[in-house]
């Protein structure tokens, strides 16, 4: 027995050795060969040999102070011309982005209160930027703008994922620009092998992350003064905070920074079609304070979000491909299980609005509307309705692909309903049938209803009259809310010049947006004394009020009413 214990014993120490030997030669040789200078060396001049002059020619076309403080930037003559043009191709101005510095110096867009806190975080940030096909003096001035405006012990390193673009400045001339211009700087740039999507991208970037805090930025941004300090802040004081600053307008054009003024801000909502939208605060303390904000949801390119957080928390979904949904997936996400999802108003960074994306997906696909497909089967519980009812042919559609890992992440993290969710943190989200006096399809005369007329999110138009659709589809659905209102989602009928009626943002004061719907089964607007009806409207019209009688125009039957 003793025998045994010695001999086991020896066994034990002779693994010890053998791993500590293994431990210490892994280190040794990242460590020699990351001090290897010769190769380092060897690669500079390789690369110099190719690019140098490009380079130079490249950095002798800017034109200093262009676009200093923020300020809107021209150019002229035939630059101007060209610069147009590419606003077409790419969606930004390429020719004044060349031109511009790309270490500018901005304006502190911050409300000069900010200037009273003082943060000391010791957390450090690992920044991750992923880019597809950008133009290359934009991501470089997103790199300097992060290295300018971040004290150098909180920043732990800068991570580069390039999406495999097949653009030849992002190849060796960015190694180049790195290993020349950005020595000094730790900066590590990941190449994927093939095309992934900006999430899997994302999630590639946070694995090398090395940082207590990760802090992801689009590839066209500019940070500004001391945006990274009460992020990191933030964070110290509670791990579960997921954080996302203000995001100003670079506009694309002319690249001006444009602020919403020190105070005004938005934080994120979302639309039952599944985008991302931008909402105004409710509580008017919020906005005063300066200190973080209650965000339901996030644009989702810039946030910062501990380290041990983010995977904890379920990082992403890696099968969620090309674009979209992931930021809503985020959000949802981290308030049902356990987490917070706050804007921080002194933490600024721009963002450059493109009309469109300059790049295309492999296949065409509609990533955006699997990605939330996917999303709205694990979060949003029986409240997905909504987002078939614009979608139904994503509905139980195998191109969602399988959803089993997701669904045990929100078990195993014991996450809260969706129902929760609204209750808790977005209450001011309209629910279209639930705590309404009606809702629907809204017939007059059997055969006509209600209709939007393809009004498009966002765009204001008459409340329409059209044939009934054999089915509930969105364009008709609309319901008569508890503070009277016959709305859509975010859009309410209102009396124009005491007789049209038209479909505009809701403004909750009851006024010209005010109705009644009577048992009898007409829709009354007490503001006018008027009715409404279908009188003299033709179908694919707008409609209208007139004075209340005894009409079957004016008698309105909803799919659903609820008795109270
Ligand atoms: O296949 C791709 N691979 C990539 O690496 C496609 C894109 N990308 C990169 C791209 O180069 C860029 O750096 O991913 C980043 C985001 O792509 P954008 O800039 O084309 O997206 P966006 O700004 O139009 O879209 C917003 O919504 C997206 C939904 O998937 C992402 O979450 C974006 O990060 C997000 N941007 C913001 O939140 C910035 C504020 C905009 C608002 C509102
Ligand atoms: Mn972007």
């Amino acid at each position: 027995m003793l025998m045994k214990c010695g001999r086991i014993k020896k066994l034990y120490i002779r693994i010890l050795v053998v791993i500590f030997f293994a431990i210490w030669l892994i280190f040794y040789l990242k460590f020699f060969k990351l001090k290897l200078p010769t190769e380092i060396e060897e690669k500079v001049s390789r690369l110099a040999a190719k690019y140098e002059g490009t380079l130079e020619e490249y950095e002798s076309k800017i034109i200093p102070g262009l676009g200093d403080d923020g300020e809107p930037a021209f150019l002229e003559g035939e630059d101007q011309a060209k610069g147009d043009e590419s606003l077409k191709t790419f969606a930004l101005n390429t020719v004044l982005s060349d031109r511009m510095p790309l270490n500018r110096k901005l304006r502190d867009p911050r409300n000069p209160r900010c200037k009273e806190f003082s943060y000391n975080p010791k957390l450090k940030a690992s920044v991750i930027i992923i880019f597809y096909n950008e133009l290359l003096s934009v991501v470089l001035r997103t790199i300097w703008s992060v290295i300018l405006q971040t004290p150098n012990h909180l920043l732990q390193e800068i991570i580069l994922v390039d999406d495999c673009s097949t653009t030849e400045p992002l190849k060796g001339l960015l190694d180049y620009y790195i290993l020349t211009r950005l020595k000094n700087y730790n900066i590590r740039l990941v190449r994927l092998s093939s095309r992934m999507g900006l999430i899997r991208a994302r999630l590639q970037g946070a694995r090398v992350a090395t940082g207590d805090v990760l802090v992801f930025l689009d590839s066209h941004c500019e940070a500004t003064t001391q945006w990274l300090e009460p992020l990191l802040a933030r964070i110290e004081e509670d791990k579960t905070a997921v954080l996302v600053p203000i995001i100003d307008v670079i506009e694309a054009n002319t690249f001006a920074y444009s602020t919403n003024g020190e105070t005004n801000f938005q934080v994120g909502g979302f639309s039952w079609s599944g985008h991302f939208t931008w909402i105004d605060i409710q509580k008017e303390e919020d906005k005063e304070s300066m200190g973080p904000v209650r965000s339901p949801t996030m644009a989702g390119g810039l946030f910062a979000i501990d380290r041990n957080f983010f995977w904890d928390i379920g990082s992403y979904d890696e099968q969620m491909d090309g674009w979209g949904g992931e930021n809503l997936e985020m959000s949802f996400r981290i308030w049902q299980c356990g987490g917070k999802l706050e804007t921080v108003p002194c933490s600024r960074v721009g963002h450059v609005f493109r009309d469109f994306h300059p790049y295309s997906f492999p296949d065409n696909k509609d990533t955006h509307g699997i990605n939330t497909a996917r999303l709205v089967d694990v979060w949003m519980d029986d409240y997905k309705r909504f987002f078939y009812m614009f979608e139904p042919l994503l509905e139980n559609n195998p191109v969602i692909g399988d959803l089993t890992h997701r669904k045990q992440l929100r078990q195993k993290l014991r996450c809260k309903s969706f129902k929760w969710y609204l209750d808790n943190i977005y209450p001011e989200k309209f629910i279209l049938d639930e705590n309404v006096f009606a809702y629907g399809q809204a017939r007059n005369r059997k055969e006509y209803c209600l209709d939007d007329l393809q009004l498009g999110e966002g765009k204001m138009g008459p409340l329409g009259l059209y044939v009934c659709h054999p089915n509930l589809a969105m364009s008709q659905y609309f319901s008569i809310s508890s503070k009277g209102e016959l709305r859509k989602e975010n859009f309410c009928a209102e009396v124009h010049n005491e007789r049209t009626v038209q479909l505009t943002e809701c403004h909750g004061h009851k006024k010209n947006q005010y109705w009644r719907y009577f048992t009898n089964g007409t829709i009354y607007h007490p503001s006018t004394n008027k009715c409404l009806t279908t009188f003299e409207v033709e179908p694919g019209k707008g409609l209208l009020v007139e004075k209340c009688k005894k009409s079957r125009y004016q008698l309105w039957e909803f799919t659903y009413v609820n008795h109270t």
